[in-house]
């Protein structure tokens, strides 16, 4: 952020607002409500905590700025009717008007994204906390980031999330085997080819975060996928609007049943945030369940789902390598799908998964980034 100072701080006529100039040229009018909401001192906000301490609904709806001093280092303003007065740091309130940064949009990737650039060993992370911060940055940029090295023992993958956040426990387990296994719950654990997917999309929220971790592999086929799936989506958007429109808006729903767990969610195969930005993807053609949707536009929503999967499995979009004992991979689960090739024949392939929150991640990565360190 540029550094701005404050050259004069005036009410406007009424008191609603306060009008502030800035030396880059830069005006604001900054509701008199809001900075009385945002009051900070130790009557209005805990001065350990940083948290409120007020209510919206203990200040006057009709607050007005009834005195406004600017001096060196800030504002000192007096609120109506209350008379409470308040005090505010130009740094401080420029940061306030410039609002919260949003997370970065992150880039975008294709096919010829080479996975070694996103690649770094398990011991590095664990020493040095710069290496960790990189790593993380991936994940948050690019959607995915893999490690070499990771020792190939049950339960590893633990000890990695341990180094960002906390495990997501599903009904899978706190982590899981996937194998060829006799009378597999879930087509994961066979030898079967798996299309680039998002995991659990019948749960909600979907996983932030899914690990998989190689702990043995020699047979042949079995190598890993990934898409960038919000490339896709903005390829669509832009190529097909139609069809990017149909599916942020028709839910879907998805649904995994076993013995003990009947998990259903309905929900779009491209979710928007409030600002129109690609919130979530969700794709895995295995579990889109049979019940009936919203008959009136089914025959162009399957033209558009066709036209998105179509792309999602384009050779154009994918990244493709074969993970080895101790290699592992952990993806954006709401925007990188992974998937795939089939195996069979000789040899045995066994991997560890599990799942973890994002938002832990993006804490994590932030107290990394304000510790300084370059
Ligand atoms: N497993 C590996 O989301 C899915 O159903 C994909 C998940 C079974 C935890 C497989
Ligand atoms: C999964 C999965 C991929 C693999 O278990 O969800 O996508 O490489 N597995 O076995
Ligand atoms: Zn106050
Ligand atoms: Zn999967």
């Amino acid at each position: 952020m540029s550094i701005d100072t404050l050259v004069d701080a005036a009410p406007d006529s009424h008191g609603h607002r306060l009008r502030l100039r800035w030396s880059s040229g830069r005006r604001d009018l900054v509701p008199a409500i809001w900075l009385r909401d945002n009051c900070h001192c130790p009557a209005c906000q805990d001065a350990g905590s940083g948290q409120r301490l007020i209510d919206i609904t203990q200040v006057p709806p009709h607050t007005t700025i009834e005195q406004c001093r600017l001096d060196a280092s800030g504002i000192t303003l007096r609120f109506a009717p209350e008379r409470h007065q308040t005090r505010f740091d130009s740094a401080w309130l420029q940061r306030l008007v410039a609002g919260e940064t949003p997370l970065p949009t992150g880039d975008r990737w294709d096919a010829g994204l080479d996975p070694a650039l996103r690649t770094d060993t398990y011991p590095a992370l664990k020493q040095d906390s710069k290496r960790l911060k990189r790593w993380l940055g991936w994940v948050r940029d690019s959607g995915f980031a893999c490690l070499t090295q990771v020792p190939a023992e049950d339960g590893a993958l633990l000890e990695l999330v341990a180094l960002f956040g906390y495990v997501r426990e599903t009904n899978y387990g706190r982590f899981f085997d996937v194998k060829a296994v006799a009378d597999p719950i879930n087509l994961a654990y066979t030898g079967l080819g798996l299309p680039v997917h998002t995991d659990n999309p019948y749960r909600d929220p979907v996983p932030g975060l899914q690990i998989l971790h190689c702990l043995h592999s020699d047979t042949e086929g079995g190598d890993s996928v990934l898409c960038d799936g919000f490339a896709v989506a903005d390829w669509l958007r832009t190529e097909h609007p139609d069809a990017f429109e149909l599916l942020t808006r028709t839910p879907v729903p998805f649904r995994f049943r076993d013995a003990n767990s009947d998990l259903r969610h309905r929900a779009p195969l491209i979710e928007l945030d409030a600002e129109d930005r690609l919130s979530t993807v969700r794709y895995n053609n295995r579990s889109v369940d049979t019940a009936a949707m919203a008959m009136d536009d089914l025959g162009r929503f399957y033209d558009a789902y066709r036209l998105f999967a179509a792309a999602l499995q384009d050779a154009r979009w994918q990244i493709q390598f074969k993970m080895g004992s101790g290699d592992l991979f952990m993806v954006d689960n709401r925007r990188v799908l992974h998937g795939r090739t089939a195996y069979q024949g000789a040899g045995t392939r066994h991997l560890q998964g599990g799942y973890a929150d994002l938002d832990g991640l993006h804490s994590r990565l932030r107290i990394l980034e304000q510790s300084g360190q370059p």
